[in-house]
């Protein structure tokens, strides 16, 4: 039986990366860091809580990787854990290099020490690419990151390049762009969009307030983007590749896909700060642009090229952007029955 060891597994990737390596019969392991209440929501809504053995494990301590790396004998480390929240990484920019960026080598280094032969695996993301140098993205498109968090990540893709290149390790990097799912952190534009929407739809009045409408992200479902994650480290030889659906979408959109599947008819008008959405059918105000939620400096467009995962890897994206909302949606809806 294989042995996987997950940090990052009570996020929204851990969790149905954990449920995905259950189900191929491996033993699962993760690691959790001391906070006051455990918080396992995630792995207990897919069922595989008392299924995964949970270990102490933070990014920025050393010593928690080098007991864990010690003590598991994993035969794949999928690094999923970081302060992921992009617009956060303006507040808190030397936590997330350390967390996102310097934590990567603490681990690499601790494998190559200890484990050499375990495969693993880097969460790096379109994030990186930030101001467009070329449309759409693939694994060789130049970097420009736009946010402390994009930053952090471009180190943390170039060490497990290096620490490929220069040690042998079976070290590989999905570079993946926005995925989502029911799972989805609450504070992300898509889950705080079908939250609110599926709130209104239940009688509540409470606009959401939103920043920049006119970005645009290339999204898929969570659920894909974890199975292209283990293809990857099944390779002989490990390597970069890029997950995405190819398919390009603004806020504006996603907003109204989501609001749709609820049974609403948006009414969009004005622009910019004074851009805001009523539905039809009620009359109610929907959303309101609040300038507070724009960020310092925007990723206007991400658009990425999977053909390289799809010709080696057997990956595909199997979720369209309007089957997406519609699940986060009624999901969100149903949760409020
Ligand atoms: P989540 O924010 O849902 O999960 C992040 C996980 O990291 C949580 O389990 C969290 O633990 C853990 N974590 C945070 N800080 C620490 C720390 N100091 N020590 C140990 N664990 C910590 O992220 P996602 O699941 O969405 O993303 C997974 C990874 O993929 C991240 O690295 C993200 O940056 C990257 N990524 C995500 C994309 C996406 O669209 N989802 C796209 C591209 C890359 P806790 O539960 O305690 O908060
Ligand atoms: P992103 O996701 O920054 O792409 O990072 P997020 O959902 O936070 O933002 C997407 C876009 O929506 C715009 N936006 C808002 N965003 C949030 N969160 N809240 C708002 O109110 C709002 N209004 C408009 C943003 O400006 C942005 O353009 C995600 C994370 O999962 C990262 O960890 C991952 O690396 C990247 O996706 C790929």
């Amino acid at each position: 039986m294989k042995k996987a060891f997950i940090t990052g597994i009570t996020g929204q990737d851990g969790a149905y990366l954990a449920k995905l390596l259950l189900e191929k019969g491996y033993e699962v392991h993760g690691g959790v860091r001391r906070i006051s209440q455990p918080e396992t929501t995630r792995l207990n809504s897919l069922g595989i809580a008392g299924d995964i053995q949970l270990h102490d494990f933070d990014l920025l301590e050393q010593n928690s990787m080098f007991r864990v790396i010690r003590d598991v004998e994993m035969d794949e480390f999928y690094n999923l854990a970081a302060q992921s929240f992009v617009g956060a990484s303006w507040e808190l920019p030397v936590y997330t290099a350390d967390a996102d960026g310097m934590a990567v080598v603490r681990i690499l280094d601790t494998l190559r020490t200890l484990r050499p032969d375990c495969r693993f695996y880097q969460a790096s993301t379109s994030e990186m690419f930030g101001l467009v140098q070329e449309v759409p993205q693939t694994e060789t498109t130049r970097l420009y990151p736009r946010s402390p968090y994009g930053a952090a990540k471009v180190y943390g893709h170039y060490i497990t390049m290096n620490y490929r290149e220069s040690f042998g390790l079976h070290a590989s990097s999905g570079i993946l762009f926005n995925h989502e799912s029911p799972l989805r952190g609450k504070e992300f534009v898509t889950r705080k969009i079908t939250m609110g929407l599926a709130a209104l739809a239940r009688g509540g009045n409470t606009p959401i307030e939103l920043g920049n409408m006119d970005a645009r992200r290339d999204w898929g479902f969570a659920g894909d983007y974890v199975d292209g994650m283990w293809r990857m480290l099944q390779q002989d030889v490990a390597d970069d590749y890029v997950l995405a659906t190819g398919v390009t979408t603004t806020i504006r959109e996603f907003f109204t896909y989501a609001g749709e599947a609820l049974g609403m008819d948006l009414d969009w008008s004005g622009e910019g700060e004074n851009e805001t959405a009523t539905d039809r059918k009620t009359g109610k105000l929907v959303m309101k642009v609040n300038p507070k939620f724009y960020r310092p400096a925007e990723v206007d467009l991400l658009i990425g090229n999977p053909q390289k995962a799809v010709a080696k890897l057997g990956w595909k994206a199997t979720v369209d952007i309007r089957g997406l909302a519609s699940m986060m949606a009624t999901s969100d809806f149903d949760a409020l029955s």
